[in-house]
Parts: structure tokens; sequence; C-alpha cells
């Protein structure tokens, strides 16, 4: 056996592991690798966090000769907690990759979400637990939000309701946390869901050694009191995201800036760049307020390489160290040849991201050309910055983020681009406008508007739209309504309203006038005008889904 204070992880290196190894050394625990079968067998409590598809997983498992002594320390109910596909490989089978065999430990099956209703997959965000059973671990979650990235989920059958502890609700009930002695495993992120989930991930590492015998919660509610809460816990929480433009100042250190549409230099003689604060800590804060997402622009990584601009990727790696919910950065992204002649492809670039921490990142002006050439020629090349992160990692780690610039015009033939009818009409009468988009950092105009953009991308792959808007870019005067509630109804992936944020009913105003996803903020952020709680309150307040930290 180990000592007390030490926990094995059985990482089999398909991908980023480094937000559980941050979380469970955040709570104190030290870490030993599974290097070799034998390891897993002389583990006293073990964490299997599943990255990347099931086929690959099981191919993987039984290479190394992990699949056997796994299935033997669970079988064995000894301490153990399976995260996300470290929960769905513990079932019989899954739909994903054409059918697949599992481990066969949990009756069931996992199937694909019912896309037929129209719910966008991978379901990705803060949704409710709802606690079927008792247990030490999930203590004082129910009805709280956790966060879900993912496309297939287990179902309750007869077989496996026995294990099941929870269950949360994405058009139909699904299995977001199973349990049998000391075995656990949740299909929720512990180690991306704020304080509740390092607090699930903590009574796990302590064990607390009350065996969970399962006392069943049925009566404690009223029949109409659990449906209340049901149809409330269907819904995935709207996301508030505090946003951070990083960049270096005259001087090369790396500040937290803020531009008034785009402009981020002070007035006077001297245009420094207006310094708000230190990137890193200033994340700690937002996760601490209660932020459900940290988002960082590279806002000159059109022009400094990100590779080489090392200090960014250093406050990534620190950063994730204190947050513990997604954290999604944007910047450079896109192939790359230095002044020596190398060459770095994007997926070098956003691999790099990704391992220091980021859980997304975000592409702007590469996805704008992508996008054109797309349109252009009606051809998915494959070979876009784009196509090939979101083929790699899945679309949900994709973000593309738009700078549009509003253009008025008289009447919606004057151009190619889709427009929308004004509700105040533009300095010139104009009734009409549409969004042009631009590149590095809005300094360059091109020949396509936002809504164009934002079908193509998400038909290259784009998981997700990041939706500036110059205009209204730290103007504190609401979101661009209009640009929102256009794009928002456009596209089937989630939209990240962004730019113009000034008071906390903004948000709710954007929430219940656009389909938007999420919405995102930052000057008011950084000057602690308006706090992310007052935010959530209003939003609570408004009848809004909302996730309270
Ligand atoms: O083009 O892939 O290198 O990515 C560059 C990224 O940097 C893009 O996501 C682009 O939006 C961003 N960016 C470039 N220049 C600026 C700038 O401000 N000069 N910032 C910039 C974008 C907009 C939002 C801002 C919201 C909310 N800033 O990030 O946080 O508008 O602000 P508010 O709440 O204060 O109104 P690439």
């Amino acid at each position: 056996g180990r000592g007390r204070g030490e926990v094995t992880l059985l990482d089999y290196g398909a991908g980023n592991v480094r937000s559980v190894r941050n979380a469970i050394r955040l709570l104190g625990f030290g870490i030993r690798d599974v290097e070799k079968p034998e390891d897993i067998a002389t583990a006293d409590r073990l964490v299997f966090p599943g990255v990347g598809a099931f086929e690959s997983a099981i191919k993987v498992l039984k290479e190394k000769g992990l699949a056997d002594p796994l299935s033997e320390y669970v079988r064995s109910g000894r301490p153990f907690l399976g995260i996300c596909l470290g929960l769905q490989l513990l079932f019989d089978y899954s739909e994903e990759n054409g059918g697949v065999e599992g481990l066969g430990l949990v009756p069931g099956g996992v199937q694909k979400f019912d896309t037929s209703a129209g719910l966008p997959v991978p379901h990705i965000g803060w949704n409710a637990l709802r606690e079927r059973k008792e247990s030490s671990l999930l203590k004082g979650v129910d009805g709280r939000h956790v966060y879900f990235v993912h496309s297939y989920r287990a179902t309750m059958t007869s077989e496996n309701a026995d294990w099941v502890l929870a269950t949360s609700n994405y058009g139909g009930e699904f299995i977001g946390a199973i349990n049998k002695g000391d075995v656990y495993a949740v299909q929720f992120h512990p180690e991306k869901s704020g304080e509740v989930g390092l607090d699930v991930l903590r009574r796990f590492l302590q064990g607390g050694g009350e065996r969970d015998d399962g006392i069943p919660i049925v009566s404690s509610q009223t029949s109409e009191q659990r449906s209340r809460s049901r149809s409330r816990a269907s819904k995935l929480a709207k996301r508030v995201i505090a946003c951070l433009d990083v960049r270096a100042n005259d001087r090369g250190d790396l500040v937290v800036t803020k531009g008034d549409q785009y402009d981020v230099r002070e007035e006077g003689d001297e245009r420094e760049v207006r310094n708000l604060g230190k990137p890193v800590e200033l994340a700690g804060r937002y996760f601490k307020e209660g932020a459900d997402e940290v988002t960082f622009l590279n806002i000159t990584g059109f022009r400094d390489f990100p590779l080489g601009d090392m200090p960014m990727l250093e406050v990534l790696r620190k950063a994730s160290e204190t947050v513990f919910v997604p954290l999604t950065v944007g910047g450079g992204i896109r192939d790359f040849t230095d002044k020596e002649g190398r060459y770095y492809s994007s997926l070098e670039v956003a691999a790099e991201y990704f391992r220091s921490g980021a859980d997304k990142i975000s592409i702007g002006s590469d996805a704008v050309m992508a996008a054109e050439e797309y349109l252009r020629t009606g051809v998915k090349t494959g070979k876009s910055s784009l196509e090939q992160i979101s083929y790699v990692y899945g679309n949900q780690a994709v973000v593309v983020s738009i700078d549009p610039r509003k253009v008025y015009v008289k009447s919606p033939e004057e151009v190619p681009y889709k427009t929308v009818k004004l509700s105040e009409p533009g300095p010139d009468g104009e009734e009409y406008a549409w969004y042009q988009c631009t590149v590095k950092g809005g300094r360059e105009g091109r020949p396509i508007g936002a809504y164009e953009l934002a079908k193509a991308v998400e038909d290259l792959g784009a998981g997700e739209i990041l939706l500036n808007c110059i205009d209204m870019d730290g103007q504190g005067c609401g979101f661009d309504l209009e640009l929102v509630k256009m794009i928002s109804e456009a596209v089937t992936i989630p939209v990240i309203a962004s730019s113009g944020a000034g008071k906390p009913s903004h948000f709710s105003e954007v929430f219940q006038q656009s389909q938007a996803s999420a919405a995102l903020a930052a000057g008011i952020f950084h000057r602690q005008e308006v706090s992310i709680e007052s935010v959530k309150e209003h939003l609570v307040e408004a009848g809004i889904e909302t996730r309270l930290a």
C-alpha cells in the first residue's frame, strides 16, 4: 500500500489531465502515476480520468496491459474515482465508434445523446445534478450545477439502477454519477466544476471511511417539488464569462488591458497600454467570484507568435493551478514560420496551449481566412487551423472569435451580406446594417459578414462562437442585441455574447432577447464596477438558469 496523502493516477496518455493533477495537488495530495500494470494493484486510491474516444481508450488500456488490472481493482471494490470517459468505460459497451465493448463492470450501455430534439451535442456546460441516493461523495451537491463535456451518456435501466448515485437531464435523464462500495464514477468534471467539484474530489481523496449504503432518496420532497426541480435541472445554465485581454506593455510586461472599441492605449501624449492588472491574479479572483469560465485573449498574437511568447503559456500554466472552471485561450493560432525558417503548424500552437492548461482554444483572424476560402471554393480542405484542431481535439475545444464592425446601409440589397433591420436608424438615417468581419484585432476589414462567417465556421468544425462587436466594446451600454440575435439564431453551436456589458440587466436582456448561451464581459469586472456575484443574483431574480458558485 501507499502512504496516506498519495493518490494513484491512471493517465494513459490520451490527452490533457493537467487540471485533474492540479486539483489533486491543490487539495494537498501527492500523485503517483501508473507506469506499469502492477501499479494499479498496489494503489490505495485510484483516480481514472478518461480522455478521448471510447475505442482508442479501450485499445490503449489493453495494449498497455492495464485493462485487466483495472477491472480487478474495481471489482474488488477498492477506492476508485472514474471521471467522464472513466465512468463510461466501466459499462458493458458504448455506441461510440460504431459499437465497442467496455470493461463490463456496470450493466448497460452508453449511447449518443438524442439529437432529434434539436439539442446541441456535445452537451457542454453547467447542468444540475439530481441525487438518487445519499452518499458521502456528493453530500450537498443535489441540485447544484457541475460541468459536463460529452456527446455520449449512460442511461439508467433496471439492471444498473442500484449503481446510480445521481442523474442529470439533457433532453432526458442520464447517469451523472455511479457508486458501489468505495467505487465511484462521475460523468461531470469535478476538476472543472468550481468549489463544488473540488469538494467532491476532496471527499473522495480523504475517503472518510463511511460506506455508502445507498439510502434511496424518494420521500423528502413532494412530487410537485420534484417535478419543479426536475424541469429546472433539465436546462443548461447560462454562463457568465470573464475575459482578460492580455498583451505586453511597452516595457515588455504582460498585462491585462482593455480597450475602447479595441483601442487599448491611454489618452494623452504617452499613449501607454492601459494596465488593469496581472493576468494570473485576476483570473484567480474571477474564479473565486464565481465566473463560469475564464478566457484569455493574447490580443497581439497576430503579430507576436505565441510560441515565441512564452510568458503567455506561463500565464496559462499558473492560472490553471488556481482556476477550476474551464479556461479558454486565444490569439495567434495559425501556421507560422519564424525568422530562422522553422515552421510551426497551428496544431502545434494549439497543442502547446492545451498542454499548458487550456480547455478550449479560440481562433480569430485565421478562421476568417479559412471561412473566406471555404465560401469561395465550397470545398473543405481539412487543412485550416480550425478544421485540424477540431478534428484532433474535438469541436467542443474550438471557439471562433469574431470581431465585427457595424456598417450602415440604406437597404439590404446594397451588400451581398446578411443585414439586420435596425431599431434605431444610423447616422444618415440608414435603416439597415451588416457586420463586417475584421482581422488583426480590428485593424483590417474583410469581405465577409459575421453571419456568413458564423455559418461557415460552424460547417468547418467550430464548437462555439465568441461574438464580439467593435462598436460596443468597452462602451458599457449593453450588448449589440440585433447582432447577437442574428448570429445565435443562425447557428446551432453555442454563442457567447461579448462587448458592451455595463450593468447586470444587460446580461438578462441578452439572454431573454437572443439565443446566446453565455455572456462575456471584461471592463466592468476589471474595474470592479459590477461583481460577477451581482450579475448572478440578478439572473436568478430574472428567472434565468444560473450556476451559483
Ligand atoms: O486573431 O486569432 O490572433 O486572435 C486575437 C484575439 O484577440 C481575438 O479573439 C480578438 O477578439 C482579440 N483582440 C484583438 N485585439 C483586441 C483589442 O481589443 N484591441 N480584443 C482584441 C478583443 C474584445 C473582447 C472584450 C469584449 C468585452 N477584445 O475580448 O473582452 O469586447 O469587453 P467589455 O466588456 O469591456 O465591453 P487572433
